[in-house]
């Protein structure tokens, strides 16, 4: 199983960055709770949690996510598209550096993990608000010696290609149309989010079971009705911050 890269909710969580929800309050201390909950579900499913150290002056430290994308043979520490976040990326180049040989996008390349979707020798960039064409194109260089193909794809209205789209299983998309074309990944079976439910599609796969926010429920019946194990997690106060469940922990496979 996976080793889990997580880092705690800043205090100044309130400041985040926001770019398709209204501000509303934020309680940071439901929001420790959730986060220590989310901890240990990933703990649970048998992944070995290492805490980066804390950024309390960076509101979106919590999004580990963003700042890093994990392969097999390399990873990538990226270049945060907001200002804000870039401050964050040295402390988890540190530790990854333990797991991978590390490569860095360098400006004005910008990449948010958030974007970056891997499935089998694909990897599929969203062309959002956070990460541009030379982030992508640097991208694509480093990850060619490996034999990855790397795919641009088109994105309306969302912060991140894994809000619009996620693999919960091998060949299996969740994907909501309104924010992007299914059509766009190589997959045996495609399914659409329900729409009361937009931002379902964002799943994150530890080993077999999938982890979903819990309320994405006609979501997780769906999945259940299908054959897979599904794990609710509640990280409302997080999603305030326009957070789900894959911004907060980069996996890091044996
Ligand atoms: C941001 O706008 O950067 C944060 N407030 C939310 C980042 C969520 N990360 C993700 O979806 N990978």
């Amino acid at each position: 199983m996976p080793v889990a890269l997580v880092r705690e909710v800043s205090p100044s969580i309130s400041q985040c960055e926001l770019t398709h929800v209204e501000r509303v309050p934020i309680s940071y201390q439901r929001a420790v709770a959730q986060h220590e909950a989310y901890i240990g579900l990933l703990a649970a499913l048998g992944c070995t949690i290492e805490r980066l150290p804390g950024l309390p002056d960076a509101p979106d430290a919590v999004f580990v996510e963003d700042t890093a994308i994990v392969l097999p043979e390399i990873a990538i520490v990226t270049r945060p598209g907001a200002e804000s976040r870039r401050i964050e990326t040295a402390s988890t180049a540190d530790v990854l550096s333990r797991y991978r040989p590390l490569v860095t996008i360098e400006a004005p390349g910008t990449i948010d993990g958030g974007d970056v979707l891997v499935h089998r020798s694909t990897v599929y960039v969203g062309a959002s608000s956070r990460s541009n064409a030379e982030g992508t194109r640097q991208l694509t260089e480093c990850v060619a010696a490996f034999g990855y193909e790397v795919r641009s794809v088109p994105l309306n209205d969302c912060l991140h290609l894994k809000s619009a789209a996620c693999f919960a299983a091998d060949g299996f998309l969740l994907f909501n149309p309104a924010w992007v074309d299914g059509h766009a990944f190589e997959a045996a079976l495609r399914l659409p989010v329900h729409p009361d439910e937009p931002a379902a599609a964002n799943v994150l796969r530890v080993g077999q079971t999938v982890v979903l926010d819990a309320s994405h429920g006609h979501m997780a019946d769906a999945l259940r009705a299908l054959g897979l194990q599904v794990h609710p997690v509640d990280l409302s106060e997080l999603a305030k911050a326009e957070g789900a469940v894959t911004c907060c922990s980069v996996l890091v496979g044996e």
